[in-house]
């Protein structure tokens, strides 16, 4: 990241941001044709979590895009067989409906790809239901594979596990939006899909009159003023198609929905960084308060209520404030690191993390500690925070607060 960029956006750092409420304000897609700068791509659609899609250029080296794809651009069974054979991997049913997903099962790779040889040579059609191998973590189980590399757009990502999915799937998946409200990009390794996404906030009218998000926003259901009372308030969707070799950027909390027009193969990771964690801390928060709202009958007769809240919020989202403020310590550290040794070989630090922080640059790494610095402030004056047992933290906020504060004095 260059100097100009690292200050105009740590100007950002202390504006309350607005991405709660965006409206469609335009029904195109901006294309990027051609590798652009770190700086640019962090600037026009990371901090302002804006949509965009990169060209096959970026995916043309990439030896799944070499490999696993035939010359008339279907799937190559054959070559993927050889490669996982009898590895087990999740496998969904889209056939079947279990609240907003789809239920999940472990089987041996080889059994995935017989059952979808039939399903095309079926006409896409078969007694099992509609199956789709959907969030294998191959490259952490395949590492050697070299499978493809993360461009370095996508490299500033502090979900420490890799969480690289591949899917292979013809159907929809569920109206949602990521885990935790993350980034996400999702490449194209061959086929096509449909992408409907909606700004962050539009899906308060896509509700139903329980509250329950839709399963399909295209279902004529939703036309049903009783059932969806604001469905009419809601703003057409970005309807976008992706074709084989395209990277789609999808940013923070923007709902979508998503359709496999062909025989599709992709490479889906979802990622957090300095510039979506005020978005994370701010949907934990959110949800913390609705697991209070829906328990609060009981909070005059038990004693460890909050703390039972906390741990209805982990068992719902994966996370509770307690490892909210750990996933803050380590990047921190991690940073801190870093900077107090010489760069090329920060011994505390991995080396892959050592490399990357390397490549995005000093500025960019005293962005992610003025970010982290700022939410650790709101967390510590947070009520619920407050409440937590020290039992809950396996560290003094405090202290680490006055850390990562000289950390930042220095290098500002
Ligand atoms: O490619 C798809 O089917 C969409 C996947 C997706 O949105 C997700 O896994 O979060
Ligand atoms: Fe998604």
């Amino acid at each position: 990241m260059d100097r100009e960029t690292f200050h105009n956006c740590c100007s950002l750092v202390e504006m309350p941001r607005q991405i709660h409420q965006q409206h469609c304000s335009s029904h195109f897609i901006q294309y990027i044709e051609r590798e652009i700068a770190y700086s640019k791509f962090f600037k026009n659609y990371l901090i302002p979590n804006q949509p965009c899609m990169f060209s096959k250029k970026f995916t043309e080296d990439w030896n799944c895009r070499k490999k696993w794809v035939t010359a008339d651009g279907k799937p190559n069974l054959q070559r993927l067989l050889q490669e996982f054979d009898e590895s087990p991997v999740p496998v969904a049913n889209c056939s079947a409906k279990e609240y907003n997903s789809n239920p999940k099962q472990i089987m041996p790779f080889k059994e995935f790809i017989q059952y979808w040889r039939e399903y095309i040579q079926n006409g896409h059609s078969s007694p099992r239901g509609c199956l789709y191998l959907k969030d294998w973590h191959m490259q952490r189980n395949f590492p050697e594979h070299n499978t493809y590399k993360t461009p370095i757009y996508f490299s500033s990502d502090w979900l420490n596990e890799y969480w690289d999915t591949i899917e292979v799937d013809d159907y929809r998946t569920p109206f949602h939006a990521d885990v935790f409200r993350s980034y996400s990009w999702s490449a194209n390794i061959c086929g096509r899909k449909k992408w409907l996404l909606y700004p962050p906030g539009q899906e308060e009218f896509l509700r139903d009159c329980h509250g329950n998000l839709a399963y399909d926003v295209t279902a004529p259901v939703l036309q049903d003023k009783g059932l969806y009372p604001q469905f009419e308030e809601a703003c057409q969707p970005l309807e976008i198609i992706q074709e084989a070799g395209e990277i789609i950027f999808v940013p923070s909390g923007w709902h979508h929905q998503v359709y496999n027009l062909e025989d599709t193969i992709s490479i889906n990771h979802n990622w957090l960084n300095g510039c979506n964690l005020d978005i994370m801390w701010q949907f934990l928060q959110e949800e913390l308060s609705s697991v209070q709202r829906e328990i609060e009958e009981w909070r005059d007769t038990m004693d460890s209520w909050h703390q039972h809240c906390q741990v209805i919020m982990k068992s719902c989202t994966g996370i509770d404030f307690g490892e909210f403020a750990s996933f803050l310590k380590t990047i921190s550290n991690n940073r801190m690191s870093f900077l107090n040794s010489c760069p090329r070989n920060a011994d505390n630090i991995q080396d892959h993390l050592a490399e990357s922080l390397f490549a995005l640059g000093p500025q960019h790494v005293a962005f992610d500690l003025q970010r982290v610095l700022h939410i650790f402030e709101s967390m510590l004056s947070n009520e619920d925070f407050k409440r937590l047992e020290p039992s809950a933290l396996s560290f003094k906020p405090e202290e680490l607060l006055q850390e990562i504060r000289e950390a930042v004095r220095t290098i500002v």
